[in-house]
C-alpha cells in the first residue's frame, strides 16, 4: 500500500484533505504530523490483525509482560524504521515540501515510565516482535507519566506531563474489551452442590478499559500488542442508568475515585512507600490483565489446565506480584478448580524479574490495608502463606528463625517479593553479579529450598532505538564497514574489531562522533545557552539521581579538578565538558539538593575566565528517552559510578558503549560484563568491589572521618561544600556535608574518592593519543552486540518463556 513514494503521497494528501479538510498550504505542522501517524496507522492496523489472527491459528503459546511501567519514547521514527518505510516517506515528504523531522518533533514522548525498569519493558516490546515472538505488554495507561523537569533557580521544578492532551494517535481504545475490577467490601462463603462457594459483596466496582499500542516488528509482518489500561467508572461504561436515581454526590464521589486509579504515576524510583493508591493501581492493572487472558484463553481452549502452555505470565519486580493470588481466584472462583489444581497451574504460568536488592525498594504491604481492599485476594494470600510456612517446617524442623525470614507473611507485613518467589517457577536477576547476590546473600535461603528456580538474564537494550534510531551517522558508517546484518544480527557487530587498526576506519569513526558532539553543542547552546567546545572530552552522567549512584562523587571530583585549576590556569589537563541529566523524586530532598549544587556549579564554574575553557559543567533538564537520544551519541565517556553491589545493572552503560563512548565505573551491575567483553584496556575500573562493601557492611572498620582527614585535596571541596564559597549561603548545602558525614558514608563517596580521581586522570591521559581513544571507542560499539536486547528476549523466550517465533504471512517481506 505505500510501497513507494507516490503511494505514500497520495495517501498522506488524501488522508490531511479527509480528516481536517485542508490542503497541504493550510495544514499546520500538527494536522501533517497527525496525519502522516493515521497513514501509518492504517497500514499497520492490517497487519496486527493478521498477527493476532495467525497466534491464535496456529495455537502459539503468548507471553504477557506485567510492568507498572513501559517508557516509551516516540514512535514514529521507530515504526518507519522498522517497516522500512523511512527513506520513502522522507522522499515523498521532502517532495511536497515537509520536513519529516519537523514533524516528528509533534508527537509526544510518553513517559510512562520512571528509569532503568521502565525503558527495560519498553525496549523487550521491541525485541519481542523482531524476534517474531508473540509476546505482549500489559500495564497502566496514565494520565498524567513522569513529571516534566524544569529548573529555576537552580533548583527541580515539577509539571504535569499531560502527555494525552492533543491525542494520542498510536492507541486504539477497545470498550468492548472492557472488563471490571473489585475493590472492597467482604466475603461469605456458600454451600452449593456440596462446594464451598466465595461470594464477594458489596464491593466497590472499577471498569478497566484497554488502550493498545501495536508494536511493530523489524522487517517482519509481526504486530505485538501492549495493553494499557485506564480506569473508568462503570457508570460511564456499563450503567448510565444508576446515575439517575439522584446519588448524584455520590456518583460524583465514586468517579473521582475511580478516575484517580489511573491518574499518575508514581515518581519514585528503587524506593518503595506504602500508599493506598499504589496497591490499587497495582490490583487494577494485573486483575484486569488476568481477566482478559483468560478470556482469550477459553476462547480458544476448553481445558483450563493447559493454560500453562499456552500461557507466560511475567512480572516486572514485584509490582505486579498480586498476580500470583489474583490469577489462584480466577482459577478457584471462576473456574472452579480446587486448591492445588490452581496452585498448580499458577505457579507453572508466572515468572518473576528482581530488578533491586536495595531494602529500601522492596515492597511490603501492611496486613490491614491489604485486607481492606482486597478482602479474598488476602485469603488467598494468607493460604499460600500456610501451606508454604508447613512446607517449611518439614524441611527445617523447629528452625523458626529461618521460618519467619521467609514466610510471606511476618510482622504484620506482607512481603511481595517473597509472594513472587514462592509463587512463581523461574526468579531471574539482572546482570551476573545481581543474580550472583540474590542467590547468595539476599535470597540465599530461597535458592536453597527451591534449586534451579533462580537464573541470571543480563539486561539488554534494543539498538534499533538506540543505535540506528539514534546515531545514523554511525550506523552508516557500521553499514558501510561491516555490511548491514547487524541490524538484525547484533553480535555481527564484532565485525568491526578486524578494522580496530585500520586508520581509515577510526578517522571516520572519529568523525562520526565529533559530528554528534556538535549536535549535542548545539542542542546545549539552544537550551542551557553555553557554548561548549566540540573538541574538549565529553564526560555524561544521566539517570535519576539516587545516593547511590553516586552524582555527588562526580561533582566532587569536579570541584577538586576546578580547585586545581585555580592555583594553576595553565595546569596541563584535557579541556572537559560535564554533563548531567536526571530527575530526581520530588520527595528525596538529597537528590534534590544534588541536582542544585551541579547547577550551582555550573554557573560558576561556567562564567569563571580564569580557567580558559578548560571545564564546562551542564545540567540538561527533563532527562526522557528523547534526550537520552541526543546525549548518548556525542559522549565520549560514560560515567556508571554507583557503590559496587548496588547497581542491579543499569542499562544507560549499555546506550553509551553501544554508541562508542568508553566507560569509567565501578565492579558493579552489568559493568562486570562490559569489562569482560571490551577487556581492561578499553574500560576505567575503579574502587571498592561488592565483596569489600558487603565485607564493611558486615565487620564494620570504615570511618568517613579518616578519609576527610588524610585526604587535604577531599577535606578541601568538602569545607567549601559546607560554606558560602560557591555563592550560595553559607549552609546551603550543609545537608549534603552531614549526609556524607554524619551517616558514616554508607555508599562509600569519600572512601572512593582518590581511586576515581586516579581513574579520571588515566582517562585524560588516554584521551589525548587520539588514535588509541578511537580505537577504545570502536572496540565498545564491536562488543556491545550482546547487550542488544535481542540477545537477552532469546534467553528468556528460551529458558522461561518457552515461546517460539511466529512466522506471520502478510505483504511485507523481508
Ligand atoms: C515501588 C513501590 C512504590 C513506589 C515506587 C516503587 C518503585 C518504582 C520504580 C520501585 C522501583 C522502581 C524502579 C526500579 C528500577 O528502575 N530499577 C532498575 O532496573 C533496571 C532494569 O533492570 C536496572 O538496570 C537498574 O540497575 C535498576 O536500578
Amino acid at each position: 500500500m505505500l510501497r513507494n513514494k507516490e503511494a505514500f503521497k497520495e495517501a498522506f494528501v488524501t488522508k490531511l484533505q479527509s480528516m481536517f479538510g485542508k490542503s497541504i498550504s493550510d495544514a499546520s505542522v500538527t494536522d501533517k504530523y497527525v496525519a502522516l501517524a493515521r497513514v501509518m496507522r492504517d497500514n499497520i492496523s492490517m497487519d496486527w490483525v493478521q498477527s493476532n489472527d495467525q497466534y491464535t491459528e496456529k495455537e502459539e503459546k503468548q507471553m504477557y509482560y506485567f510492568s507498572m511501567e513501559f517508557l516509551l519514547g516516540k514512535f514514529l521514527d521507530m515504526y518507519l524504521i522498522n517497516m522500512g518505510l523511512k527513506e520513502t516517506c522522507q522522499e515523498a515528504l521532502s517532495e511536497l515540501g515537509i520536513s519529516l523531522e519537523e514533524l516528528e518533533k509533534e508527537e509526544p514522548d510518553p513517559g510512562l515510565g520512571n528509569g532503568g525498569l521502565g525503558r527495560l519493558a519498553a525496549c523487550f516490546m521491541e525485541s519481542l516482535a523482531a524476534l517474531q515472538l508473540p509476546g505482549h505488554g500489559c500495564g497502566i495507561r496514565y494520565k498524567y507519566g513522569l513529571f516534566e523537569q524544569r529548573i529555576l533557580d537552580n533548583n527541580q521544578a515539577e509539571l504535569p506531563d499531560n502527555w494525552l492532551k492533543d491525542g494520542y494517535v498510536w492507541e486504539f481504545r477497545k470498550p468492548d474489551k472492557a472488563v471490571e475490577v473489585h475493590f472492597g467490601g467482604n466475603i461469605r462463603m456458600e454451600e452449593q452442590d456440596g462446594r464451598l462457594n466465595c461470594i464477594h459483596e458489596n464491593y466497590e466496582a472499577v471498569a478497566a478499559v484497554p488502550y493498545d499500542v501495536p508494536i511493530i516488528g523489524y522487517r517482519n509482518n509481526n504486530v505485538n500488542t501492549l495493553r494499557l489500561w485506564n480506569a473508568e467508572s462503570i457508570n460511564d461504561t456499563f450503567d448510565l442508568a444508576s446515575f439517575n436515581r439522584g446519588e448524584y454526590l455520590q456518583a460524583m464521589e465514586y468517579r473521582a475515585s475511580v478516575g484517580m486509579i489511573s491518574k499518575i504515576l508514581y515518581p519514585q524510583d528503587n524506593f518503595y512507600e506504602g500508599r493506598l493508591l499504589r496497591l490499587k493501581q497495582q490490583y487494577f492493572f494485573t486483575s484486569a490483565g488476568l481477566q482478559s487472558i483468560v478470556r482469550r484463553f477459553k476462547k480458544k481452549y476448553e481445558d483450563i489446565r493447559l493454560l500453562p502452555d499456552k500461557v507466560a505470565i511475567h512480572i516486572n519486580d514485584t509490582h505486579p506480584a498480586v498476580a500470583v493470588p489474583e490469577l489462584m481466584r480466577l482459577l478457584m472462583d471462576q473456574e472452579g478448580l480446587g486448591w492445588d489444581a490452581a496452585w498448580d497451574i499458577t505457579r507453572r504460568t508466572i515468572s518473576y524479574t528482581n530488578h533491586t536488592i536495595m531494602p529500601e525498594a522492596l515492597e511490603t504491604w501492611p496486613i490491614d490495608m491489604f485486607k481492606q481492599l482486597l478482602p479474598r485476594i488476602y485469603m488467598i494470600v494468607h493460604e499460600i502463606n500456610e501451606q508454604f510456612c508447613k512446607e517449611l517446617w518439614k524441611q527445617y524442623p523447629g528452625n523458626w528463625d529461618r521460618i519467619a525470614n521467609m514466610a510471606i507473611i511476618a510482622d504484620g507485613l506482607i512481603h511481595m517479593a517473597r509472594l513472587s518467589v514462592v509463587g512463581s517457577y523461574s526468579v531471574n536477576g539482572v546482570a551476573a553479579i545481581h543474580t550472583d547476590i540474590l542467590k547468595n546473600h539476599i535470597m540465599a535461603d530461597y535458592n536453597q529450598f527451591y534449586p534451579g528456580k533462580f537464573n541470571n538474564k543480563t539486561n539488554g537494550i534494543t539498538h534499533r532505538r538506540w543505535l540506528v534510531k539514534a546515531n545514523p551517522k554511525l550506523s552508516a558508517l557500521l553499514n558501510e564497514t561491516i555490511g548491514e546484518t547487524w541490524v538484525y544480527n547484533p553480535m555481527d557487530l564484532k565485525e568491526l574489531s578486524k578494522h580496530a587498526d585500520d586508520k581509515r576506519v577510526l578517522e571516520q569513526l572519529r568523525r562520526v562522533k565529533q559530528n554528534n558532539k556538535k549536535a549535542l553543542a548545539k542542542y546545549i547552546k539552544d537550551q542551557n545557552g553555553v557554548t561548549v567546545d566540540p573538541n574538549s572530552l565529553f564526560d555524561v552522567q544521566i539517570k535519576r539521581i539516587h545516593s547511590y549512584k553516586r552524582q555527588i562523587l562526580n561533582l566532587l571530583h569536579i570541584m577538586d579538578l576546578y580547585n586545581r585549576l585555580q592555583e594553576n590556569p595553565d595546569l596541563d589537563i584535557v579541556p572537559r565538558t560535564f554533563i548531567f541529566a536526571g530527575k530526581a523524586a520530588p520527595g528525596y530532598y538529597i537528590a534534590k539538593q544534588t541536582i542544585k549544587l551541579a547547577c550551582t556549579m555550573a554557573a560558576k564554574i561556567n562564567n569563571d575566565k580564569r580557567i580558559k575553557d578548560k571545564l564546562k559543567v551542564l545540567f540538561l533538564e527533563n532527562y526522557s528517552v528523547s534526550l537520552g537520544e541526543v546525549v548518548f551519541p556525542g559522549a565520549d565517556l560514560s560515567e556508571q559510578i554507583s557503590t559496587a553491589s548496588k547497581e542491579a545493572s543499569g542499562t544507560g552503560n549499555m546506550k553509551f558503549m553501544m554508541n562508542g563512548a568508553v566507560t569509567i565505573g565501578t565492579m558493579d551491575g552489568a559493568n562486570v560484563e562490559i569489562r569482560q567483553e571490551v577487556g581492561d584496556e578499553n574500560i576505567f575500573i575503579f574502587g571498592l568491589t561488592s565483596d569489600q562493601v558487603f565485607d564493611y557492611y558486615n565487620r564494620g572498620g570504615y570511618n568517613a572521618w579518616d578519609v576527610y582527614n588524610n585526604d587535604l585535596r577531599l577535606k578541601t571541596v568538602m569545607e567549601q561544600l559546607s560554606s558560602d564559597y560557591l555563592g550560595v549561603d553559607r549552609g546551603e548545602f550543609q545537608p549534603l556535608y552531614s549526609y556524607l558525614l554524619h551517616n558514616n558514608d554508607e555508599f562509600f563517596v569519600l572512601k572512593d574518592f582518590s581511586a576515581y580521581a586516579k581513574a579520571q586522570s588515566d582517562v585524560d591521559l588516554a584521551y589525548r593519543d587520539k588514535d588509541a581513544w578511537a580505537k577504545k571507542s570502536l572496540q565498545n560499539i564491536a562488543n556491545s552486540g550482546i547487550f542488544s536486547s535481542d540477545r537477552t528476549i532469546m534467553e528468556y523466550a528460551e529458558d522461561i518463556w518457552k515461546i517460539w517465533p511466529v512466522n506471520v504471512l502478510g505483504k511485507r517481506k523481508k
